[in-house]
Formats: C-alpha cells, structure tokens, sequence
C-alpha cells in the first residue's frame, strides 16, 4: 500500500508514473537466459575442492586418482596454476597507505584460511563427474587453531598470514583536526552520556540466483569472452585483464540475466579468474556454477562488525559529541573494497542530526578465519545508522524523552540545506520533519503509544513495543576526487550514449548493470520523457563490455543518480543537435524551435513543425545537413557527479512480544524513504519494500553462525534463515519528494535505502516492548530464544 501526501513526483509526463517493468514478461515466462541456462557445447565444467578446515597448512595434495576417472579431463592444485597469475587477486580499495594485505591466490598456497577457500581444481566433462572427482582428490592437512572471535583476533596471539606479523589489516581515523580534543571534552563536560556496544552479526547475502560463469576463448587470436553473473561487468573486464596479464582489448564480459547481488556480486571472484585462465591455457570453453552451500561459503559475507559508540548530549537531549570505535572483520582475505565498507558508514554515524564537530571514529579491520566480508546492501552504512538510532533510543530512555521527540529536537534543519556535516561533506537536501510527520501519520504513532500504556501492564503476556528509526544514507557513488580523498583506486563517474536510429527508434547504451532494479524501464522513462516518445521504442543495451564498453557498473545505489543523469544529459546532447539539423531544413533560427512531443515547432508558427522521426532519418541519409554537423544523431556523455546523493527517511513499527515464548510478531511497518524525484515509484516501492526485509530479516533471523573451530553452520535455507513472504508484515511506504538540487533529475538513489531505515527501527521496537521489564538491550538477531533469555535476565 502507498499512501502520499505529495502528489507531485514529477512535473513531466512519464517520469513519475507507475509504468510496469519491461524486463519482467521475459523473466516470468522463463525466457531470460541466466549464465548457467548457457549451453556451451564442448565446455570442461569446473568443480572447485574447497578446505574442510578453517585454519590448516597444506601439506600435500595427491589428485592421481581423481585425474584418471572416467570423463575428468585435468586436475589443477594452487601451486600448479600459479604461472598463471600476472598479479595477485585485487582489492580496490587500500584505505591507508599502510594497508597490511597478504597476496591472495584464486587457488590457496600452502595454507587455507577458511573453511571454503578453494584448495584444487577439477575439469570434466560434467558438472557431476568434476564434483565427483572432487572426493578422491587427497589432501593432507595440518589443522591449525582457528581464529574467529574478533577481539581475540586482535591479541595475535595466533596470527593468520603470518607474514604480516598481525591480524590487523588497518587502523583508519576519522577526526577533524582543528576539533581535536572536542569529542573528549563534550564526553566530560555534558550531563548525558550512553555507551553503547553493538555487534553486527556476519550475513550471507544468498542471492536468488548463486554465482555461475562461462569463459569462453575464441579458437585464435587469443580474445575471451567472460559471462559472468556479475553486477560488476566493467570492473571485472579490467581486474581480469590485469590479474591475467590479457590485453584488456582482447577480453569481454558479459552478464545474462542477473539474479540479484546485493552487493556479493560486486567482486572479482577466484572462479571467475580460475575459468578465464583455464580456458586460455587449454584452448576451450570452461564453466563453472556454484551450489546454494558453497555460495554460503564461498561468496563474500556482509556487516560482521563491532561498534562503540558513545553519544553525549546536553540537558535538552541536543547531541555535543560522538565517539566511534570499530572494529571491522574482514574474514580470511582482503576483497576487492572490503576494506573501505567501515569508512563509508563513518560519515553517517551523525544520522540525519545537527552534530557539533565533536566527533572521534576510529576503526580497526582484523582477519579471522572466516569467509571474507565485503560490500553488502547499504555496506557500512546500514551499520552505522544502527549505531546512531539505537544509540538515540538508549539516551531517549535514559532522558525520559519519547524516540521521535529527542529525534525532532536533533533534527538538522530544512532551511540549512545545503549543510555542511560533521565530516566536512555536505549533505544535499532534507527535510527529516516531513518524513516523520508523514510516517508517524501512517502508523498512528500517538494512538500506538495510548494503546501501549493499556497493554503493557506488569503481568502482560503479549507487549507491545513502537519502533522510529530516521536515517541519512550516502549513495550515488560518486565524485571521483573525493573518492580519490578516501584511497578508493577507481572514480565514480558513469557513461551513457542515446542514439536515435534512422526509423527513429532509441537506443540508449549504459554502463550500469542491472541485477533487478528495472534499469531497462527506468532508463527508457527518462529517454521517453526527454524525447516525448513511448518508452515501447527505446531499446536499452547494458551490462556487455563490447556493446557498453564504458561503465562502473552497479552498487552504492548509484545508477539512477550517476548513470540516469548521464542519459538525461545525453538525451539533451542530441535533441541540442536535432534541433540544429531541424531548424537548418525548416531554415529557421534553432533558438526560435520549442521541442514537444516529440515534433519541433517554430515558436509562434504552430503550423510549421518537423517530428523527430523526419530529423533522424535526415540525419542518417546526411544529404542535407548544416555545415559542420556531422551525420547521425548520437551523443555520449560521461558525467562525474558533484556531490554524493543523500537521501534520508523515517521508519516506524510496531512489534508485539510474546513474553513466555520470545517471539517478535511486526504487526505494522511504515517506511517513508524520500530519493527526491521519483522515476518510477512502483520499481521504488519495490526496492523500499525488498531492502526492508533484508533490513527486518537483520534484526529478527539471519546470521552466519560460526562454531570456535571456523565451521559455519548457517550454511543451507534450513539454517539461514531468510524470511518468506508469508513471514513479513504489509509495508506501508509513504511519499516525500525533496529533490535533490545537485543533478538535473533532482533524483537520489534508493536502491539500499530500505535496508539502512529497518534494521534500527525493528530493534528499536524490540527494546522498547521490553524495557519496562528492564531488558536494556538485546543483540542481532533477537531471536525467540535470545528475547526469552534478555527477560529472564532482567527479571532476576
Ligand atoms: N529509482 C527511481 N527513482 C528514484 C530512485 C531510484 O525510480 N528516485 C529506481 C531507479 O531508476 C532504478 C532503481 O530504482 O530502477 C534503483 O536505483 P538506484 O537507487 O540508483 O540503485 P541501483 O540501480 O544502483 O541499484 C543498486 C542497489 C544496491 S547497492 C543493492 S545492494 C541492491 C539494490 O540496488 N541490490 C539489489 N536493489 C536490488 N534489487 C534487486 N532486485 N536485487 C538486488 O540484488
């Protein structure tokens, strides 16, 4: 259900309606093709032997037995392909310049790390025979003790790599120097201080569709195609090139149909860089796909942190200070920008509040012996905002302050927009107040909190709790100089190319790759409202790096406000030249021609009118062009955004806790996430309503769950447990448009949003229901028994 107060989304025609999804018929009909739907007649199907152990050297490796079965055709160990590797696997993102990074090898050497890195390969002929052959494969292990607690990680009393001489990956402060001294100070001298100790539990992104690949070699002249289900395609084209010592130009990748990432798919995996390599040295197609369990082990996990955060605040509730300590796990090896998922969420621990500069982060990225952690949904800074407003809710209640009040009162306000945060940057639009009031209208916060006090009597056996969360999130990543400030190796700029055919058909070329947001329908909307045609005649091509061979690809919500625009933008580069070959046939002055509709018409001449189809077909035959204005009508933009995109929200619910067995029951979840205008609030409510389960599946289930010797028992949907439909409540997403002044669209991302607002706000609910029993907090995710625990507790 939505509800909005602000009807207007849009100001235009198409942009702002609730336009189906075009890639969807192909997706429910089965037609879309995913990598591993493929047929590759003559391709070795990989199978990769993965280390039982999470912490062990390699003594020996014998696959004499598995090379000789029936069907297999070779049998590859680490060191056996290391002649293969110009470089070692990437990480894009050395956050200091002391960055302790171990080479990391698609195939380990001498030691393994997890339980899951990959110790020996097997190609056949099947996918079933290589599996096979997997078992007779004979490794001789020597255990070592496995390092999972990340505080334990950090005494080094057993060090991982230890060439390093740690496990400490880095230290990364953030504090502003000319306020140095003002956190402490602000710790001392105000009347409230919380401290808080927060664990973000590991989790496992479990895309629908596990990862899958396909390398196929052309039979001469050495170039390779890479299909990969990946939402990376251009990233990966380089780091493979690079890895492999290939000539860029002679390596493709290409994505089929992507079945959601969420950020695990932004990476350079060991299998991918296994299958191009192995199918360059044999001459043939190699392919490899991944099982639902080995994708829990052996694709990259999210959050895994733990926070401190100390807040202080004055006698009206107005924050003063912050301190951060984090401490960052960052699993076996560093991924490719694993290392930068902490910082990002440091410029959002102040949430959507007017923070004096009193701020003092620091965080520390320690190895363990688990699967490495990487970017997902919200990387970083669903973890800060989690800090920050469960944090808002301890001081509220040790204050005596209603959540939403102490918010109001810290909210930064409306007309300081622009505003420069706490960290220097500055935030682009807001209006919190709005959000509130819309989600607190929505829930019935006022009428929830009367019930309450009639249901939450002493001997309750069902208590009610209400949840706000608000949040600030930093996506549409971004300008590339201050990427540049934070050590990232790559900018965050996108491409786009619009070309409008001579039957004056469009197609827009994108560097974006979708894995389920609907970029093909919402890129034909911003083309279709640029050139008033049906977004039915735009044709938009993606995520295959020869056709779109510019591009950084899709994460960090970043493809509506960076690579929309670049097409808005390249939109207006070629009706700027149609215009010029419209005016020169009409031979009029191109200044005096209105373009509506499609058709462009002489200003006050209503009768003299030449449509787009007419000009783009002149501009194909180029029979009678303007001097100097070359044939077609074609415009390539590559734009490099001013600021981040800033979009921000409120989040309330409402639980109910039986307190005999534990259980959370959300009766209501509202969420109002404003990413300025909207393109099409059907894909936004979508993505709202995905990314709060993830958030909701957070506070209350998942969790990859590690026994002491580094074996991860989450590791099947029996034991992961990711929410089914029949588990969530309705969402209500409410509606408000703040546009974003820094791009034409006036558009911000949303693509992570949901996940950000729900997990503190779910949490929230939680602790509330339960503080009057005196459970002060609990830690993720709140489990039935973990809930009947905290209550037992406070009641002793
Ligand atoms: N949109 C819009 N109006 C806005 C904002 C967004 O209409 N003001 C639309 C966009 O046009 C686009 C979609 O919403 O169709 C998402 O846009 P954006 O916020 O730019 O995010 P990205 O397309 O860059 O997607 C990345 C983001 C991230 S980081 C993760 S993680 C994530 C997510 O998107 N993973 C997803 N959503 C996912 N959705 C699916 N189905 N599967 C995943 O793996």
């Amino acid at each position: 259900m939505t509800i909005t107060d602000d009807p207007s989304t849009t100001g235009t025609s198409v942009i702002g309606t609730r336009m189906l999804r075009k890639e969807d018929p192909a997706l429910l009909t089965g037609e879309a093709v995913f990598t591993n739907d493929m047929k590759v007649p003559g391709a070795l199907h990989m199978a990769v032997l993965r280390s039982p152990y999470a912490h062990a050297r390699i003594v020996s490796i014998d696959t004499g037995e598995a090379a000789s079965m029936a069907g297999v055709h070779s049998v590859f160990t680490g060191e056996q392909v290391m002649d293969l590797w110009a470089a070692p696997m990437p990480c894009a993102w050395p956050v200091t310049d002391d960055m302790l990074n171990p080479p990391h090898y698609p195939l380990a050497v001498g030691k393994a790390v997890y339980v899951g890195d990959g110790v020996a390969c097997v190609l056949a002929e099947t996918d079933a025979i290589a599996r096979d052959a997997l078992e007779a494969i004979i490794v001789e292990y020597e255990p070592l003790e496995a390092v999972i607690d990340l505080e334990e990680a950090l005494s080094d009393r057993v060090v991982i790599h230890e060439e390093l001489g740690t496990n400490a990956s880095y230290t990364w402060p953030l504090v502003i120097e000319e306020n140095e001294g003002d956190c402490e100070r602000a710790m001392q001298e105000s009347p409230h201080v919380v401290k808080e100790r927060y664990v973000q539990q590991r989790l496992i992104p479990m895309a629908m569709e596990p990862r899958a690949v396909v390398a196929m070699p052309e039979p001469f002249g050495g170039n390779m195609t890479l299909y990969s289900a990946t939402q990376v395609p251009h990233i990966l084209k380089v780091m493979t090139a690079l890895t492999l010592g290939i000539p860029e130009q002679q390596m493709r990748v290409v994505c089929p149909a992507v079945g959601g990432g969420f950020g695990s798919k932004l990476n350079v995996y060991a299998e991918e860089l296994l299958c191009v390599a192995l199918a360059r040295k044999l001459g043939k197609p190699v392919r490899w796909n991944e099982e639902r369990s080995e994708n829990a082990q052996a694709t990259c996990h999210g959050r895994a942190q733990i926070q401190e955060i100390e807040l202080a605040a004055d006698a009206d509730g107005k924050l003063t200070g912050l301190r951060v300590r984090l401490i960052g796990d960052m699993g076996g090896y560093l991924q490719l920008v694993a290392p930068g998922v902490p910082l990002l969420g440091a410029f959002l621990y102040g949430g959507v509040y007017h923070l004096p500069k009193a701020f003092d982060f620091s965080c520390t990225s320690v190895f363990t012996n688990m699967t490495p952690t990487d970017a997902y949904r919200g990387a970083g800074r669903p973890e800060a905002t989690y800090a920050i407003e469960h944090a808002m809710d301890a001081l509220a209640r040790k204050m005596g302050i209603d959540p939403l009040e102490i918010r109001r009162r810290n909210f930064i306000p409306t007309e300081s927009y622009p505003y420069e945060a706490y960290t220097g940057l500055v935030y682009d639009s807001g209006d919190h107040d709005k959000a509130a009031r819309v989600a607190e209208g929505l829930l019935d916060y006022a009428g929830l909190r009367a019930r309450q006090a009639e249901q939450n009597t002493p001997d309750a056996t069902k208590r009610l709790g209400i949840g706000v969360s608000t949040y600030f999130e930093m996506c549409g990543l971004a300008p590339s100089r201050v990427l540049a400030s934070l050590n990232y190796s790559a900018g965050g700029w996108e491409s786009a190319t619009v070309r409008v055919l001579p039957t004056s058909k469009i197609q827009v070329v994108t560097g974006t790759a979708p894995h389920g947001q609907g970029h093909e329908t919402s890129w034909s909307m911003i083309a279709a409202d640029k050139f008033g045609i049906d977004p039915a005649d735009i044709e938009v091509l993606h995520s295959d790096t020869a056709i779109a061979p510019l591009g950084l690809d899709t994460y960090g919500s970043r493809s509506l406000p960076v690579g929309g625009v670049a097409i808005g933008m390249a939109c207006d580069k070629v009706i700027d030249k149609a215009r010029q070959i419209a005016a020169h046939q009409m031979e009029a002055n191109p200044d005096d021609l209105e373009f509506t509709g499609g058709v462009f018409r002489i200003a006050g001449q209503p009768d003299k009118e030449m449509p787009l189809a007419a000009v783009a077909f002149e501009a194909f035959t180029a029979h009678d062009l303007p001097d100097g204005v070359e044939p077609n009508l074609e415009a390539q933009v590559t734009y490099d955004p001013p600021n981040f995109s800033w979009p921000f929200g409120t989040h309330m619910c409402a639980v109910e806790i039986d307190v005999e067995t534990g259980e959370v029951e959300v009766l209501q979840y509202v969420a109002v996430d404003d990413c300025g205008v909207q393109v099409n609030p059907l894909i936004v409510e979508g993505q709202v309503h995905g990314g709060v389960i993830q958030g909701l599946a957070q506070a209350l289930w998942e969790e990859a769950r590690y026994d002491s010797d580094g074996n991860l028992q989450s590791s099947t949907l029996a034991e992961y447990l990711v929410p089914a439909a029949s588990d969530v409540p309705s969402i209500t997403t409410g509606v408000s448009v703040t546009p974003s002044p820094t791009n034409p669209l006036g558009v911000k991302g949303v693509g992570e949003a949901g996940t950000i607002g729900a997990a503190p706000c779910v949490m929230n609910a939680v602790v509330d229901a339960l503080s009057g029993l005196g459970v002060t907090d609990i830690q993720m995710p709140a489990s039935p028994l973990k809930v009947w625990q905290a209550i037992q507790e406070a009641q002793q």
